[in-house]
């Protein structure tokens, strides 16, 4: 008697239940003492947070049944722990399953049985598969200086960059001319960019914004020029009304 209890859905559950099982709806009524065979062809298509299984029915004999599918989810092959709500989750009838909220780039590993109405329960089908990697690159633009903008006077310019990723924007940095001034980490993105005198010239800005598994996006150049005058202005020189006077007259 240990071994049809031991191989029937009671062997998920508390040995009253076991018992309960033989006497209720299950062999004790049937006869039923043939398990399910196993799910077939589980399969699986991934995401970078879903996996969407799929598998072919089991059949039954022995007059009970099939009755419902149960799954086990986990990242590591000895199932421990499961991954939460994935301990032989009962999924009814059903011959596919979605598992969402996933990670990114991981293994899983799955295994699911049948079990029919007496209880009995199916060998196991197993697949190990993985979730995909994020590939996509964040976009990003420059909102701020305006392109082409002159400046004449020293001041601190906002350079302001928006970024977007479909997951997460991990860092945008600023370049000028070719050289990585800024990194921001954090949104908004942006560099205070002090002008003065010594950076008359024409400038290139870009940013270059990344995720975090280096996809990364860089924006066109986008031009500013700083003409700050550097002459003092000549002395004024006092002319006396005779001196102009002079001067007319001449
Ligand atoms: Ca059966
Ligand atoms: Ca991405
Ligand atoms: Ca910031």
């Amino acid at each position: 008697m240990d071994h049809v209890c031991n191989n029937r859905e009671t062997e998920f559950t508390a040995p009253m239940d076991c018992a309960k099982g033989q006497s209720g709806s299950g062999a004790g009524e049937t006869g039923d003492l043939t398990p399910p065979s196993v799910p077939g062809s589980l399969s699986s298509t991934s995401e970078m947070r879903a996996l969407h299984l799929t598998w072919i029915p089991s059949t039954d004999s022995g007059g009970s049944g099939l009755d419902r599918y149960f799954m086990d989810v986990s990242t590591n092959s000895l199932f421990n722990p499961y991954l939460p709500g994935w301990a032989q989750h009962d999924l009814g009838a059903a011959l596919s399953t979605s598992l969402t909220g996933l990670s990114l780039n991981t293994t899983y590993f799955i295994r699911m049985r049948a079990k029919d109405v007496a209880g009995n329960l199916s060998t196991f089908a197993s697949l190990t598969t993985n979730t995909l990697a994020d590939q996509d690159p964040p976009t990003v633009f420059l909102i701020s200086p305006i392109a082409d903008t002159l400046y004449r006077s020293a001041l601190t310019v906002s350079v302001v960059a928006n970024a977007l990723d479909n997951e997460d924007v991990t860092k945008v940095c600023f370049i000028r001319n070719g050289v990585t001034v800024a990194t921001d980490t954090v949104a908004p993105y942006q560099f205070l960019w002090p002008i003065t005198a010594a950076d008359n010239g024409i400038h290139s800005w870009t940013a270059t914004a990344f995720d975090a598994m280096g996809n990364r996006s860089t924006t066109a150049g986008l031009p500013v020029t700083v003409n700050i005058d550097v002459l003092s202005p000549s002395t004024p020189v006092l002319i006396t009304l005779t001196e102009i006077a002079s001067t007319t007259v001449r």
